[in-house]
């Protein structure tokens, strides 16, 4: 299983920043056990693609309509995705949970969409600090999943990857602890399993305020498949340490 290494831009960026982005990290080659791409805003997309097609570095969105094509005024459907060679998209971020009122019965809808686009889901889950200190964040999780599971069914949420993101580490500079980390997995992978998506098929990343120094030790964490990387993903040559410390 290849260590997964993804950013996500968030809504940040202009096109001559990200040209030296982007043509920065198109010269690094990811080492053959990673698997390292980037998630941009939607028009950027071509730019993304322009830049880093030919190399082994994908490229994805952030968010994606729950409906096809159609009469739905300012969405991005799953095929447009698809037509600008996105290889994943984030789906179900605490940012949009929050911001944007996304149920999880919307989440399903977008994953189901991605999926028929043959574009990865990336399943964002995570517990607020509330919810951590006060010890409901296994219920959380559960909840959040099993939602998933319910809706979609067992095959579906086998080709996602989840990403566990404590909202209490993103953007705070304060990452959660290898500990925590592990703990958090170790339970989210049993809860996947007992709803019945196969251990084996399970991709289970972390996210928030991953960076170059924190990057070792995370990806040392049993059972971490890879991480969500926001705001370090928008520094030349984190991005890249990040990658390398994979
Ligand atoms: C969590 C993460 C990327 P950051 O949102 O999804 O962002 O690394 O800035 O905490």
């Amino acid at each position: 299983m290849k260590k997964i290494v993804l950013g996500n831009w968030k809504s940040v960026g202009d096109t001559a920043s990200n040209v030296v982005l982007l043509t920065a990290l198109a010269q690094h080659a990811p080492a053959a056990g990673v698997e390292l791409g980037v998630c941009v805003p939607y028009p950027y997309l071509p730019q993304a693609k322009a830049i880093l097609e030919g190399t082994e570095i994908g490229w994805g969105a952030q968010n994606v309509s729950p409906f096809g094509a159609g009469a739905y005024t300012g969405e991005v459907h799953a095929g447009m995705l698809a037509e600008f060679g996105c290889r994943y998209a984030l789906v179900g971020h605490s940012e949009r949970r929050q911001y944007f009122g996304e149920t999880d019965e919307l989440i399903a809808g977008k994953i189901d969409r991605l999926l028929a686009a043959n574009v990865r889901p990336v399943v964002c889950v995570g517990e607020t600090l509330a919810e951590r200190e006060s010890g409901a964040w296994r219920e959380m999780l559960e909840g959040q999943v099993r939602a998933l599971v319910t809706r979609l069914g067992v095959d579906k949420c086998a080709r996602a990857w989840f990403a566990y993101e404590p909202v209490w580490a993103i953007g705070t500079g304060r990452s959660a602890e290898p500990r925590d980390i592990a703990e958090a997995h170790a339970f989210l992978r049993r809860q996947l399993v007992a709803l019945g998506v196969p251990q084996r098929d399970l991709v289970l990343l972390y996210g928030g305020s991953v960076k170059a120094d924190n990057a070792q030790s995370i990806f040392a964490v049993p059972g971490c498949d890879g991480v969500l990387v926001g705001a370090a993903s928008r520094v030349v040559g984190e991005f890249a340490a990040i990658a390398a410390a994979a």
